[in-house]
């Protein structure tokens, strides 16, 4: 039997005439199921059914097609075994060294509002499966083997290397389009896993499967981890949608190392939650994944000074992002400083001509949607903690002024303002700000008067003025003593979620002091 036979079988049919077209160009013999057999006929294409190569129809409603001893040992054979090869003689059996398959679309069903569980189960494909894993087992040696395609992307790439070899592949191909292709099998698989242990026959359903898989692709190595004994990489979620930092294209400068993603990341989320039609231009300046500078401004240029002005000393070396477009002014102040990276929705052509002059700065363009609710996770040892996005935002006619003054509207403008920005900073957070700037931060400390403390020390170090701004902390202050400190450094309002048992005490505190107090309901930990 010399033939070869190429076989396809895509619920995807994308791209397939034109590969099916190649291969039968380089004299392979195409064989085919039902739908995609129609469709390379109409295409004028000379290609066998599947149910006639096997002498067997397809049946129970397609479920059972290619699960055949004439398809799979075609498949199967080891290409230097004897014995293999004379028992495919003895049967009449044709080798089959191309198989092209795509499963039924499992996720896109289940994705599909009002999906029940009979036409999830009809879209778990069975015999797609057994033929890719079939195909990628024998991808075989030097001496041949099977070419196993699981996305359309790989159809030309392919076509290609066979015109250039007298119609071989490579082992090195075969051996990556069968890594490949046990992926594409493993996370349909998890996709039916995660469909089913998350929910009852009944179609209650709860937010976490009973075993998690994660599916991530890589983009590339990391030079070094967070430290440079440390190896990491980079993965990105193929299923998000644009808009989070893993979608940024780098524009120019040195290679991102581990530590600038992640704080490219803590500054992009805090610069996208200010919205530039509501909000105008807004600027973050972030240090060790924490905002040392968060500011709003007429231009790019005017916010980038205002958020620079918070700290100038931790602004060395940061990451800096705007929710706009840099122009040529901005990129030229940003540029008088030692940054790593910088990210924005876009560039004017002459910002771009005034950062090529800094080299090594990184440039990121990242587009400016908005993510769908994606899960957060957190390794701890010997497991994996997963939660929702801290994604609630208050409705501002839900905040409750609990003082017996109330805030100003300016002051309103500003605790809204620093409210923000204290989700983006880790706990325990408190914010001081004024004019939709930040004065002064106080980060990640363990006791929530000590950050209190902190920002005033760190506003005070940069020669602004903390009398008369207003604050933000994420959680509620447990005791009154966070909130003296607030009120001698002259804050004048507070913002914070309330809920502690002794919040009679801080307001009462805050009352004393004269300060208006407002009560989100709401808590922002950032760990
Ligand atoms: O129903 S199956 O689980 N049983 C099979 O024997 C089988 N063989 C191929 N699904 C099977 N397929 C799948 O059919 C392929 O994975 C592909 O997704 C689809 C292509 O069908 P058609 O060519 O009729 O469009």
């Amino acid at each position: 039997m010399t033939e070869r036979y190429a076989l396809l079988s895509v619920s995807d049919k994308t791209g397939i005439v034109e590969f099916a077209r190649g291969l039968e160009r380089l004299g392979l013999r195409l064989l085919s199921t039902g739908g995609t057999a129609q469709v390379l006929r109409e295409a004028g294409l000379n290609v066998t059914d599947v149910a006639e190569h096997t002498g067997f129809p397809e049946m129970l409603d397609g479920r059972v097609k290619t699960l055949h001893p004439r398809v799979h040992s075609g498949i199967l054979a080891r290409r230097d075994d004897e014995a293999h090869l004379a028992a495919l003689a003895a049967h009449g059996i044709p080798l089959i060294d191309v198989v092209a398959v795509n499963l039924y679309p499992f996720e896109q069903t289940v994705a599909r509002p009002g999906c029940t569980l009979e036409e999830a189960i009809e879209n778990i494909d069975i015999g797609g499966p057994a033929m890719v894993r079939a195909a990628a087992k024998n991808h075989g040696n030097e001496q041949g083997g099977v070419a196993v395609l699981t996305d359309p992307a790989d159809y030309a790439p392919l076509l290609d290397e066979m015109h250039a070899n007298g119609g071989r592949v490579s082992h090195a191909t075969r051996y990556r389009l069968a890594a490949k292709a046990f992926t594409h099998t493993a996370r349909y698989d998890a996709a039916i896993s995660h469909y089913l242990t998350a929910r009852t026959p009944a179609g209650e359903t709860s937010p976490f499967p009973a075993a998690f898989q994660p599916a991530f692709d890589k983009v590339q190595d990391l030079r070094y981890g967070e430290n440079p004994h440390q190896s990491a990489a980079f993965y990105r979620d193929p299923r998000a949608a644009a808009g989070g930092i893993a979608q940024a294209q780098q524009l120019q400068g040195k290679e991102l190392s581990y530590n600038n993603l992640a704080d490219a990341d803590a500054a992009w989320e805090c610069v996208k939650s200010f919205a530039a039609d509501a909000d105008g231009p807004a600027c973050v300046i972030v240090k060790h994944a924490n905002p040392c500078g968060v500011a709003l401004g007429e231009t790019p240029l005017e916010a980038y000074q205002r958020a620079f002005a918070t700290d100038p000393t931790s602004a060395f070396g940061g990451i800096i992002a705007f929710n706009v477009p840099v122009d040529a002014a901005a990129a030229q102040a940003v540029s008088s400083q030692f940054l790593e990276v910088l990210i924005a929705p876009g560039y004017t052509h002459e910002a771009l001509e005034v950062l090529a002059a800094k080299k090594n700065v990184r440039v990121l363009r990242c587009p400016l949607g908005t993510d769908p609710a994606q899960w957060e996770y957190k390794r701890i040892g010997g497991g994996l903690l997963v939660q929702t996005p801290d994604a609630l935002s208050f409705d501002p006619d839900q905040l409750r002024v609990v003082t017996r003054r109330q805030p100003t509207a300016e002051e309103m403008r500003d605790l809204l303002f620093v409210w923000r920005v204290a989700k983006y900073v880790k706990s325990n957070a408190i914010v001081y700000g004024k004019e939709r700037r930040t004065v002064g931060i106080g980060a990640g400390q363990m006791s929530r008067v000590d950050s209190s403390r902190i920002a005033v020390i760190k506003a005070r170090n940069a020669g602004l003025e903390v009398r008369g701004s207003v604050v933000a902390s994420d959680a509620f202050f447990p005791f009154r003593d966070g909130l003296d400190v607030l009120a001698e450094a002259g804050a004048t309002a507070v913002i914070q979620p309330g809920g502690s048992v002794r919040d009679e005490e801080v307001i009462a505190a805050a009352d004393e002091h004269g300060l208006a107090m407002v009560f989100t309901g709401i808590r922002h930990f950032r760990h």
